[in-house]
């Protein structure tokens, strides 16, 4: 008799860290996760099981469900953007081959155990793709059927694999003469750049945030590789975990659309240095652009309309700038460097 679970995968990621303690422990699905790197101890004792290894290995997947009957899937693993633009061939094999190799095992769990099976997305404001900083700048909130112009290849993965994921929940074997409902629940969420205290940044564009803060924390010197006004949406990690869950808990029957925007709030690069001034006085923070990635930060948008996450599911952020910093990133990040992680 086969286990019913959920399975997260990349859960040592940034986000994995806050997702394990909400869904550990619950009564209804033991928990179990992947990813490419031992489990880091606080995250190991709390899964049924942690497996080791690649999402684009079919034969490790195969293994997974002889053992365990999967319910919902969290899929964390992805190669974020600028690591990404180094290796495009590696992610695109990770972020779209190895998303479809579960979709394609959601589904077939679904067939076997006869219950839809949710497939939690966490798609990026990479998708978008604006040409320059004016157009950006006079177009302000975007919606997610605009400016899906990507123009790196993680932006590229993500917005097709929103495709696939919608494919995959109501098109998939259309042509069969047997077709039954997919049996997969395909949800994505359009993250801003996500901002951790617990978990160090690993490879995104948006990372001149985090990193900005934990230098400062660290007593060490950061150039920021974008200009002072360079523009993004944000969102302290807990309310990233929180819209992965509340989303998840979302009666299927809400939700008008397959992809959602959730944002909490827009800054410049200078404001978020001015605001870590505040608690870190000696902090030596510059301006050093590098071209580039400043570029990638341009053609993203500087914030996003998430009026329907908030109409068909109830989002709303628990953490606005003042609180973020105050109640979440200046407290938890000296702490982390307290104790000494
Ligand atoms: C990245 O910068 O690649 C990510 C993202 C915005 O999706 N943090």
């Amino acid at each position: 008799m086969r286990k019913p679970v959920a399975l997260i995968t990349g859960a040592n990621g940034e986000i994995g860290h806050g997702l394990v303690d909400h869904l550990c422990g619950r009564d209804d699905l033991d928990l179990i996760a992947i990813d490419l790197n031992p489990f880091a101890p606080e995250i190991e004792h709390r899964l049924t099981a942690g497996l080791v290894g690649d999402i684009v290995d079919v034969s490790l997947l195969e293994r997974l469900v002889s053992e365990y009957e999967i319910h919902e899937i969290y899929h964390l693993a992805a190669l974020l953007s600028t690591r990404a633009e180094y290796t495009p061939a590696r992610a695109h094999q990770v972020n779209v081959e190895g998303t479809l190799n579960l979709l394609q095992l959601a589904h077939d769990q679904a067939q076997w155990h006869g219950n839809p099976v949710k497939f939690l997305f966490p798609s990026s404001i990479a998708a978008y793709g604006f040409p320059d900083r004016a157009t950006k700048a006079k177009h302000g909130r975007v919606s997610e059927i605009e400016y899906n112009f990507p123009t790196t290849m993680y932006g590229c993965n993500k917005l097709y694999c929103e495709h696939l994921g919608r494919y995959f929940t109501s098109h998939y074997r259309q042509l069969a003469a047997d077709r039954t409902s997919t049996g997969v629940d395909f949800r994505a969420l359009r993250f801003p750049g996500l901002i951790s205290a617990i978990s160090m940044p690993s490879g995104g564009t948006s990372d001149y945030a985090p990193e900005m803060i934990h230098a400062a924390a660290r007593g060490e010197p950061y150039a920021c590789f974008v200009d002072h006004e360079a523009t993004l949406p944000f969102m302290a990690m807990p309310d990233g975990v929180k819209a992965l869950i509340d989303f998840a808990a979302a009666d299927a029957s809400r939700l008008a659309q397959r992809v959602y925007n959730v944002t909490s709030f827009s800054r410049t690069a200078g404001e978020i240095r001015d605001r870590v001034l505040e608690d870190f006085p000696n902090a030596d923070i510059t301006f050093s652009p590098d071209p580039p990635r400043a570029a990638i930060v341009d053609s993203w948008p500087a914030d996003v309309d998430d009026t329907p996450a908030r109409n068909d599911w109830g989002w709303s952020p628990d953490y606005d700038a003042a609180r973020a910093f105050d109640e979440y990133l200046v407290p938890k990040i000296r702490e982390f460097y307290e104790r000494g992680d």
